[in-house]
């Protein structure tokens, strides 16, 4: 415990540092941020910052990207952002609060599935700085998971694969999310308006592979529940040792990372730090302020902890659409796919797309549609299919009721149905060709709040 603690004191006093006036050796030559006309078109263009602003103009100049492009790690959404955060401006500092928790029910018919209460979700808090040529940004994410979604080693999923419990693949259930999901500090240096450098280390965080992770998308922000293709698609979002360099302009970022590719292990409280061993590249487009896009490819010699030195090629492309819905209503939508070259094995597939629609900040409707090819190892099958493939899928739909702001938090209540695919070969396990899983919960996210007090 004592090296994510060392690293969160760090974090917090960098915070508090950054409340103290500042000295004027550090102010440089630049303007003086404290005069309420710096503050007022500070806030001006925090707010435009935050991907806010009720135009779609174009990014001419890095400066002007806003902060909400940054999806988990350093993947790219689009710069349209859904309301979602609190926000403060302190002494120079843009420091922002995200986060989502769920809490219910969760039910998975047939014989493999299993029924609990959960809690899910995710708490960040991010720091960034304009400095005279770059800007520098420190994120702090941590998750409840370990405590409220670790028994039995994970909350139940039907057809779910991926990391182990004591010792022996988890199947039909999702893992928790290690409590330490981010501790990261990354730097982008402008060379002029059109192009810079950024460099990103993160002992706890993600490198440069894969869409925005499922559970920091806005088109799965109202679903509780994990994506069946994490594996194939996001799963690297958390790795304990991350370097990754990157080349920015205001339309493209071209990254690749070193990092450690091997699975979290299922001690969810610690770093599981060790040497990089794989690397990466992703190519982002963010052509309009709606669109979001990216190719990346990964190679991990040694993903998993149970079958070490069984390497993973990945390449995996994705494209997001985020708009506006009326006054107060938001869609958005992703599509990935993702492809796992697992040792010998033949490759394997997988397609997602997901999409949610916020009506008018009350109603909220949302849907996922997946299919992946999973192997009988994948799925912790014996005998005969252990070394088969299946082609397995779900279409999961669900709504949620919001209510009005409660201070600086919005509430909710949903529900989500699942109708899983399983084939012909694996019914007798599944209790069916379509197994049914739910689940009940209340949702809560901050609501958008700047440092003028306006809430929405
Ligand atoms: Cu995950």
């Amino acid at each position: 415990m004592r090296a994510p603690l060392l690293a969160l004191c760090l974090l917090l006093s960098a915070f508090a540092r950054a409340q103290e006036p500042m000295s004027g050796h550090e102010h440089g030559d630049m303007s003086p941020p404290d005069t309420p006309a710096h503050d007022a078109h500070a806030h001006e263009s925090s707010m435009r910052n935050m991907g806010m602003g009720s135009d779609d103009s174009e990014v001419r100049s890095l400066r002007d990207i806003p902060l909400m492009r940054r999806g988990s790690g350093t993947s790219w959404q689009p710069d349209r952002f859904p309301p979602s955060m609190i926000h403060a401006q302190v002494a120079g500092w843009g420091l922002m609060f995200q986060g989502l928790l769920f809490g219910g029910y969760d039910v998975q018919g047939g014989p493999r599935g299993a029924s609990a209460p959960e809690a899910l979700g995710w708490l960040m808090l991010m720091a960034n700085r304009e400095l005279p040529s770059g800007q520098l940004v420190l994120g702090v994410m941590l998750s409840p998971d370990p405590l409220t979604a670790g028994a039995h080693g994970g909350y139940p999923l039907l057809l779910q694969s991926g990391e182990s419990y004591r010792g022996e693949p988890l199947h039909d259930r999702q893992h928790p999310h290690d409590l330490f999901m981010e501790l990261a500090a990354s730097y982008t240096h402008y060379f002029s308006d059109t192009w810079g450098l950024m460099l990103y280390v993160a002992p706890a965080g993600e490198p440069a592979l894969g869409p925005v992770a499922f559970p920091h998308r806005a088109s799965a922000r109202f679903d509780p529940l994990a994506v069946l293709g994490h594996h194939w698609q996001d799963s690297t979002h958390i790795s304990f040792g991350v370097v990754t360099a990157g080349l920015v302009t205001p339309l493209a970022r071209l990254e690749v990372s070193a990092f450690n590719g091997r699975e979290p292990d299922e001690f969810r409280y610690d770093l599981d730090l060790r040497l990089p061993d794989s690397f990466s590249a992703r190519l982002s487009v963010n052509p309009t302020s709606r669109v979001s896009t990216q190719v990346s490819y990964g190679y991990l010699p040694s993903p998993e902890a149970l079958h070490p030195g069984v390497p993973v090629h990945r390449f995996t492309a994705s494209a997001m659409y985020h708009a506006p819905v009326g006054a107060h209503g938001f869609w958005a939508t992703t599509a990935v796919f993702g492809r796992n070259v697992e040792g010998d094995e033949p490759p394997t597939n997988s397609a997602l797309l997901e999409s949610n629609v916020d009506l008018d900040g009350h109603h909220a409707v949302f849907g996922r549609v997946e299919y992946v090819r999973k192997t009988g190892h994948d799925l912790a099958l014996s005998g005969i299919l252990e070394h088969d493939t299946f082609d397995v899928g779900v279409l999961a739909l669900g709504y949620l009721y919001q209510f009005n702001p409660w201070g600086p938090v919005k509430a909710g209540v949903g529900v989500r149905g699942a109708l899983n695919l399983v084939p012909e070969n694996l019914a007798a396990l599944y209790g069916g060709r379509t197994p049914l899983g739910g689940m009940v919960y209340v949702r809560l996210a901050p609501v958008m709040r700047d440092s003028s007090g306006h809430g929405r």
